[in-house]
């Protein structure tokens, strides 16, 4: 009995690592047909990509609140233990009867055929890496576990037959069909253990096919990179420039945002795991549906439209008040308007439903985008450059929307293909669908970025400075309290419009001990923003921010 337990657990151990090693192979098969093929095709990312869709609001509320800018990647490092646990278990079955672990190889193979078929842009050919890989990892399992079955202690006792089965306990540790019986012809061969060899060769073959077919993978992946195409860009000069910026849009406070965010320090927001990389050569822009006539453009179309170029700030609906997922820059496009009114939209509609190359799609107030104002970008933009620059890859590269006064999620998409004029009765965009609002303007809002919360200050003068934004509206004002005493008028920076953020700066005689800092803006129509607090969902938060500060004598 005791026996029996040994050996079935040293059985095991080589069987989960056989397990392991099974998985890993036929993920680096697999990475690479990807690579060879579709990059998005892969399983990892397409199960990856399949979870970000279906993972329930809460779910993803936290992951967002807790890992930041890290949650694909917890996501994918998550999708991987549970991978590693579940070809450890495989690999262990696959050692008492093999059929066992081709069925949990088969039901893996499954999921990532499920996730690569159902993505929105798949095509047929997005089986293929995960076949692919299923086919190598069958391959793999079957070596593997004939060399960890070869490795356990009956199979290599060197005199008699295998131990009988009446040493086992009933059910448990039926031998595999395939176990290597030693030839009792045969002289012992303790010392050189063949079986160790076998199984080390086995593994360190699936260890080399996994290592080179990831990174392989990744390497052909980046073939198709747009960095060439896009470096290569040349922009006409905007038929409506931006407006001058006046000089003290900045008020250079140490550690407040700056007015423009730099491309790189912009935040990020978006549910695609690899960027989609769309060659301007082949991008084109189709807007359809309830037109009297259907416009296809391509991009040197586009480039060839009067382009205005304007500042604007992007703010996130999942942005908590004090959040980081606000930015503003300075855009350049195509009047979105002047577009959707070259298709003639029909009477009726009520919604631009704008989808991306990866299917994401966000759902426009038609009548915002319609009511051109007197400001040329105030209807929004087919946005193809970024602070003076392409579009970066992970912005929308080679074009995206841009329209002031509302959240991304509802009228910023990036990588955009397809314009489709339609109601909102009749179509539901990607987070409207997950319990977003449909209709989502920005909430006047204000940060306090300076001093930091949990900041010890000496005592004396110092600078409480932030943003506020209220876009399509404008900032008339920010106030500043401390401990919930008067509110004081903080000194608002200068503007180019009303569709950016705004900065501010209140200067305090800080007296030593604990205190809390909190900030209000009240924009253009006279609203000051409540202290009403809403957590992001369903359309944005709500409420003062506050710091807590520490001032010493
Ligand atoms: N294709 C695509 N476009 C998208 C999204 C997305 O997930 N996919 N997210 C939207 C959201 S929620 C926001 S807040 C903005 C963020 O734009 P940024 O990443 O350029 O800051 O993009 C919008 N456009
Ligand atoms: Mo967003």
């Amino acid at each position: 009995m005791a026996r029996a337990f040994v050996k079935a657990g040293r059985r095991s151990i080589a069987g989960a690592a056989a397990g392991l090693l099974t998985a890993a192979a036929a993920i680096g098969v697999a990475q690479v047909v990807a690579g060879l093929t579709v990059p998005a095709s892969s399983p990892v990312l397409a199960v990856g990509q399949a979870a970000i869709d279906l993972t329930p609001q809460p779910v993803k509320d936290f992951a967002i609140s807790t890992f930041g800018a890290n949650d694909k990647n917890v996501l994918l490092g998550g999708i991987l233990v549970v991978l590693a646990l579940f070809a450890a278990a495989t690999g262990a079955a696959a050692v008492r009867r093999l059929s066992w672990g081709l069925w949990g190889l088969g039901a893996f193979a499954s999921l990532g055929l499920a996730a690569a078929a159902t993505r929105p842009d798949a095509t047929a050919e997005w089986v293929v890496p995960t076949l692919a890989g299923a086919a190598a990892g069958a391959f793999a399992m079957v070596r593997l576990t004939r060399a960890a079955v070869a490795l356990s202690p009956a199979a290599r006792s060197p005199a008699g037959p295998p131990e009988s089965s009446a040493a086992t306990a009933p059910g448990e540790l039926e031998e595999p069909a395939f176990t290597y019986l030693p030839n009792p012809d045969e002289p012992p061969r303790r010392p050189r253990r063949p079986e160790r060899r076998q199984f080390l060769v086995a593994s360190g073959l699936a260890a080399a096919t996994a290592a080179v077919g990831t990174v392989a993978g990744r390497v052909l992946a980046e073939r198709y990179n747009v960095a060439k195409a896009r470096a290569a860009l040349r922009f006409p000069a905007p038929a409506a420039p931006a407006p001058p910026l006046p000089p003290d849009v900045d008020l250079r406070v140490p550690g407040l945002s700056s007015f423009i965010t730099a491309n790189d320090g912009f935040y990020r927001v978006d549910t695609a795991l690899l960027l989609p990389e769309v060659d301007p050569a082949t991008w084109r822009l189709r807007i359809h549906g309830m037109v009297r006539r259907e416009v296809v453009i391509t991009f040197g179309e586009l480039l060839k439209r009067p382009l205005i170029e304007d500042y604007v700030t992007l703010t996130c609906v999942s942005d908590p008040v004090s959040g980081p997922y606000v930015g503003n820059a300075k855009w350049l496009g195509a009047s979105l308007a002047a577009l959707v009114r070259s298709a003639g939209p029909l009477a009726g509609a009520d919604q631009l439903l704008c989808t991306s190359v990866d299917g994401f799609t966000s759902g426009t107030p038609l009548a915002v985008v319609l009511d051109g104002r007197t400001l040329p970008a105030e209807g929004g933009l087919l946005a193809v450059a970024m602070n003076g620059t392409a579009l970066p890859v992970a912005h929308g590269f080679p074009a995206r929307m841009v329209v002031p006064g509302l959240y991304g999620y509802v009228s910023a998409t990036k990588w955009v293909t397809d314009i489709e004029v339609t109601t909102f009765a009749s179509a539901q965009a990607y987070w409207a669908v997950r319990g977003w609002a449909q209709q989502a303007p920005i909430k006047t809002e204000s940060r306090i970025d300076v001093p930091g919360s949990g900041a010890s200050l000496p005592a004396g003068r110092t600078p409480v400075a932030g943003v506020a934004w209220a876009q399509h509206k404008g900032i008339a004002a920010v106030e500043v309290r401390v401990d919930g005493g008067p509110w004081r008028h903080a000194r608002l920076a200068a503007v180019p419009g009303i569709d950016t953020w705004r900065q501010w700066v209140w200067d305090w005689d800080a007296a030593p001990g604990g205190h809390t800092l909190e900030a209000r803006a009240t924009d253009a129509t006279g609203y000051t923003q409540t202290p009403v607090q809403a957590p992001p969902t369903p359309n944005g938060a709500s409420g003062y921010p506050s710091v807590g500060v520490t001032v010493r004598r």
